[in-house]
């Protein structure tokens, strides 16, 4: 080193000894992320898009036997995806190449059912292609979900099937541009075609397909892709797949401990993997498109509390489009989508604390002051000093502030630390905690909490108990506008109707005669009888400004009083037609059916059963017959409703009838009692 360098270097760090006080950063409370968790935590929310056979035969899990031929979108335009993805501000997009019904999006040469083998594009298409292609041109990253379980090959369960499943991560990592994500998703086993031998086969995934070399694989050509299931995976699923994470969301988590079904919602203080939580849910019920869940596109205040729940709840979202049979995502998909980007938007545009300095309790030095919580660098962090494991930020507002949100984020960094904090707002010098009825547990990468508008002079965090020195590099305060809220609709087994919605000060208006609900409407003020069939509609509305919200609708059939339980005889088996997804009849030990009768014979076209809408409920048919005055006339799978406990809808040719036998032919969790939360039928007259 020459006498100038020499000089400059003993000048730089006397200048560094008198503005900084060379305090070293606080030692990183283990487990930390690696870079790559890092920067995809920081993607928060991204798409999901589920296409492929089952989009054109109404499948949600395709049998494995549904012809090739039936893949025909007719004005299929990936761009289109891109595009309305964009404008939801999600980040990336991640397609199933191939669902558990085994059907390639990609002419993979490993197997002949793929999309050469369809009328697309006389053979020649390659929806991997079409994608990653779009995602390049528009800016998105692009991510793949393969699935394990493939319900139409025929080595599936056998020692075959590794090398083909290999074989394709091969081909879709080698062609097909940077990945951020590669899904393999939990689904596992059962029955399939398998090659047409109609069987149940089972496989132990820890050891049957190979995990630990495949994310070699693909981490050798995608070091930054996170891997999503299997035994080796960088993040975790939520565990349920309604999109959210619970108020303790820990990323830290150890898949070889013991653990309840539901720990993933909430993470592990203690846990040893830095595992973050990833939110999955669909737009709409189901995962593929139907064309009868066209009214029920989750509404923008639903989406909205769901980014609450999982962003805001230090994980990320990843929400999924049904591309429909056109091969476009469907407009009112994609204009809910783009609201609720919009939404979220402006709840969360104007930061009060931008450029108000704070003041801590306590601060590890000058390189870690509170100032480095409203400042904008993201790695620049208000710090404790060794051993100070709890303290307060203190934030100066204008008199009479209002505000409902907060948002505060850890520098992850060196880990999680936070495990309990308080909000309190001063007014008039007297103190008290915001009104919330969240659980002020973790923080972690971001936690925004929502409470009942206040007026505030001053905002105060209190972190009372956390794992490390605290290192919290971001807060912010909002004053989000009021969001009126879908009203939900119940009907109870005295035929009652009752409409309840959560917006802050809203009313409710509605209907009973099919038209939309204005201001004007009848108000909702306590429950009315519905003892026939009807339509109620209602919207939750701001009297003030004259707004209305999402119009909430339900159809409701026969009413309770029409339904008798004749097998079992039990009382409890009115809670089927209650109203109320949450209370739920077991069937007795041992009994897989219900007999019903109705109250007059009706032309009957389907059914409708809910499923236990309690978290973790047990008990889901999962395999169903249904017999009208001794007749079969309909029987199937349930699919997916361990995971997607959603109200499954049943049509079939009408009959004539009274009688009504519900069979459960296989429950999810086989050792359980057949849970029916709510059963009706579907008639033409
Ligand atoms: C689950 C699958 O069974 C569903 O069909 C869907 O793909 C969901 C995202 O993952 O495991």
């Amino acid at each position: 080193m020459n006498t100038t360098n020499l000089l400059t270097v003993t000048l730089l760090a006397s200048l560094f000894c008198a503005c900084g006080d060379n305090v070293p950063p606080p030692e990183p409370v283990m487990p930390v992320p690696t870079p790559e968790q890092v920067a995809w935590q920081k993607m928060e929310n991204y798409a999901f898009v589920h296409f492929g056979l089952n989009t054109f035969n109404d499948l949600e899990w395709g049998y494995g036997d549904t012809p090739a031929e039936t893949f025909n979108p007719t004005n299929l335009d990936c761009e289109q995806w891109v595009r309305v993805i964009k404008a939801a501000g999600l980040k990336g997009v991640i397609l199933t190449a191939k669902h558990h019904d085994g059907f390639c999006l990609w002419p993979t040469k490993t197997v002949d059912y793929n999309i050469s083998k369809s009328p697309y594009k006389d053979g020649k298409g390659d929806m991997v292609r079409e994608l990653s292609d779009a995602c390049k041109k528009h800016g998105l990253k692009f991510g793949l979900y393969l699935s394990p379980w493939d319900r139409h090959n025929a080595e599936y369960g056998r020692e075959g099937y590794q090398k083909v499943y290999h074989e394709q991560i091969n081909e879709l990592i080698s062609n097909y541009g940077p990945l951020f994500e590669f899904w393999f998703d939990g689904a596992n086993g059962g029955n399939g075609w398998y090659g047409g031998a109609n069987e149940t086969r089972s496989i132990d995934p820890k050891s049957y397909y190979g995990y630990e070399k495949a994310r070699e694989m693909i981490k050798a050509k995608h070091p930054d892709a996170m891997i999503f299931g299997g035994t080796v995976p960088d993040i975790r699923w939520i565990g349920n797949e309604s999109g959210w994470a619970g108020e303790t969301n820990w990323s830290p988590y150890s898949y070889d401990r013991e653990a309840k079904y539901n720990q993933a919602q909430w993470g592990m203080k203690d846990g040893d993997k830095w595992l973050p939580g990833e939110c999955d849910v669909s737009i709409r019920p189901g995962w593929f498109y139907h064309h009868r869940e066209d009214h029920q596109v989750r509404t923008v205040p639903n989406l909205v509390d769901l980014y609450y729940r999982s962003v805001g709840h230090n994980a990320n979202f990843l929400l999924n489009f049904p591309v429909a049979l056109s091969g476009q995502i469907h407009p009112t998909d994609s204009a809910r989508a783009v609201e609720w980007y919009h939404t979220i938007q402006a709840e969360l545009k104007d930061n009060l604390l931008a450029g108000v300095k704070p003041k801590a309790s306590d601060t590890r030095g000058s390189n870690y002051k509170a100032v480095n919580v409203t400042d904008d660098s993201w790695d620049s962090y208000w710090a404790t000093p060794d051993g100070v494991t709890t303290g307060t930020l203190t934030f100066p507002l204008p008199a009479g502030t209002q505000l409902n949100r907060v948002m505060i984020q850890e520098y992850i960094p060196l880990g999680q630390r936070v495990c309990a904090f308080a909000i309190e707002v001063e007014k008039e010098g007297v103190w008290s905690p915001v009104e919330t009825s969240d659980t002020l547990s973790t923080v972690g990468y971001k936690r925004i909490v929502r409470f009942k508008t206040t007026q505030a002079d001053a905002l105060r965090i209190s972190f009372t108990e956390a794992k490390g020195p605290l290192c919290i590099n971001n807060v912010e305060a909002f004053l989000a506008p009021p969001l009126l809220e879908q009203p939900a609709i119940v009907r109870n087994a005295k035929n009652e109707v009752r409409i309840a919605v959560e917006s802050e000060g809203a009313e409710i208006r509605y209907t009973t005669d099919g038209t939309e609900p204005t201001i004007s409407s009848t108000s909702y003020t306590e429950p009315f009888v519905l003892a026939g069939k009807g339509t109620v509609k209602a919207v939750s509305c701001d009297v003030a400004s004259g707004k209305v919200g999402p119009v909430a609708t339900r159809r409701f059939d026969l009413p309770a009083s029409d339904y008798r339980v004749v097998d079992p005889k039990d009382e409890k088996a009115a809670l089927m037609f209650d109203g109320n997804g949450y209370t739920t009849y077991y069937l007795p030990d041992g009994k897989r059916a219900v007999t019903i009768e109705l109250s007059a014979p009706h032309t009957i076209s389907g059914f409708i059963y809910t499923p236990n809408q309690g978290r973790d409920a047990q008990g889901h048919i999962a395999n169903y017959r249904l017999l009208i005055d001794g007749k079969e006339v309909a029987s199937g799978e349930f699919s997916n409703i361990k995971n997607n406990p959603i109200e499954q809808e049943i049509r079939f040719t009408p009959v004539k009838g009274k009688k009504i036998v519900l069979q459960a032919t296989r429950v999810v969790d086989e050792m359980k009692h057949v849970g029916i939360a709510e059963f009706s039928v579907i008639t033409e007259d």
